[in-house]
């Protein structure tokens, strides 16, 4: 088996490692040529435990190489984007560039697999663009025909490399051939349960894994703005009703971000302009930002800040990545409302301010806390391992807006 894996961002690097690391030639194509670099010098361009040193591995064994363009293999893995239009539905483009760089390539009986997040009928629709651009294909004996799965990355993102090699794997293939030969590929690497079902199923499996746990966390974050008008500890009454044996709500924030349940729902949406719940827990979700930073506005009353500070920037706890996130959404709500204050914002993970808050100039950015400073605000945003030992009594001057239950831990 020789692999080519088509784009190494979060999910096509640590593919092609893995497939490396148990002997399978693999050759990376990333079109980013900066991110190219890096990788082949063994620097992951994102953080992700135990990825670096297995990285660095693979490139030594010389089973990971990284061409300058898509290699003839007999097994293919796009890896790459699939983010939201502005009217939010799939932008396909980057897959569409794949598949034409892969179908170049191709000379009759290879395996093509999906990774990336696709609306339902997206790998029918790769289908049809490969042999648009090839028709030569379909004229070979059967065996000779392009073999075509879709199987959906599942890996959360701070557990990657673990999760990569023990997540149970679905697998949907456009042909029982496809699906048996996709499943081969990923038994050379995952312990889990190799699931083999048809594309469509493999699609919309991964869109409602995602749309389940967006759902989850609104209902979560509905019911903490609930539990607020009465006084009540939300963290407390979700420890409770947890307690239940089939009961289990998912903690409330200042919102849903990532690139990936932030982003994934709507495809569902896209699908149905009848949805409802789905909808509607994108909804919640996206109003969260905006319900902190009122809260913070109630609670001052009359009063006009001139020290904020707001813990954590990055998307959720202890990842560097700061896309879509809640928490830069609710500082930059929060820079505007007062540009006279100094807001300080600290994560000792994100690389800096992300672009979002950039040209804020009442906008700071440190790694650590001074909890010497006499703040009069303090918004928790991310729960990062490093503010566990923070409580509310650090800030005693302090209005505190605790969005993830963190301060009183
Ligand atoms: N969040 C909450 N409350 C919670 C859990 C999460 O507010 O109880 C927030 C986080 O702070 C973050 C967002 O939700 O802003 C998403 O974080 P996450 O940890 O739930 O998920 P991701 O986006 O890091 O990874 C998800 C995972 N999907 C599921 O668990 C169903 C992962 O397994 C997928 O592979 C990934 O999406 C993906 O790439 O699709």
């Amino acid at each position: 088996m020789k692999v080519c894996v088509v784009g190494l961002g979060y999910i096509g690097l640590p593919t092609a490692i893995v497939l490396a690391s148990v002997g399978v030639p693999v050759a990376g194509f990333e079109i980013d040529p900066v991110r190219r670099r890096s990788i082949a010098i063994g620097v992951s361009p994102f953080q992700e435990a135990d990825l670096e040193v297995a990285l660095r591995k693979a490139l030594d064994s010389g089973a990971f190489t990284l061409p300058n363009e898509v290699e003839p293999a007999d097994t293919y893995i796009v890896a790459v984007p699939t983010p939201l239009k502005n009217n939010y539905s799939a932008d396909l483009s980057y897959l569409e560039t794949a598949i034409s760089d892969i179908s170049e390539k191709l000379v009759g009986g290879e395996l093509v697999i999906i990774e990336s997040t696709c609306p339902p009928g997206t790998t029918e629709q790769v289908q049809k663009m490969i042999y648009d651009s090839r028709p030569d294909l379909l004229s070979e004996e059967e065996d000779r025909h392009v073999h075509i799965a879709y199987c959906p990355e599942r890996v959360l993102p701070g557990s990657i490399w673990r999760e990569i090699t023990e997540n149970d794997r679905i697998v949907g293939g456009l042909s029982p051939q496809a699906g048996q030969r996709a499943a081969e590929v990923y038994a050379t690497f995952c312990s889990g349960q190799i699931n083999i079902t048809d594309s469509k199923t493999a699609e919309l499996t991964k869109l409602a894994e995602n749309a389940f746990r967006d759902v989850n966390i609104a209902f979560a974050n509905e019911l903490e703005t609930i539990s607020r008008s009465f006084d009540v500890d939300v963290w407390r009454v979700i420890e409770l009703a947890n307690r239940h044996p089939r009961v289990n709500i998912l903690q409330p924030g200042p919102g849903v971000g990532g690139h990936c349940i932030a982003v994934d729902p709507w495809f569902l949406i896209q699908t149905n302009s009848q949805s409802k719940i789905i909808r509607a827990g994108r909804e919640v979700n996206i109003s969260k930002p905006r319900e902190v930073a009122e809260r913070v506005k109630a609670k001052l009353g009359d009063k006009t800040p001139d020290d904020i500070l707001a813990l954590g920037v990055t998307f959720k706890e202890n990842v560097e990545d700061v896309r879509e996130s809640p928490a830069a959404e609710t500082v930059k709500l929060i820079a505007q409302t007062y540009p006279d204050a100094q807001v300080t914002v600290v994560d000792p993970l994100a690389k800096g301010l992300p672009d979002s808050l950039v040209g804020y100039s009442n906008l700071e950015f440190a790694r650590q806390v001074s909890v010497r400073r006499n703040y009069d605000v303090v918004i928790a945003l991310v729960a990062h391992d490093e503010f566990l030992g923070l409580t509310a009594d650090d800030f005693p001057d302090a209005v505190i807006v605790d969005t993830r239950g963190m301060l009183k831990r």
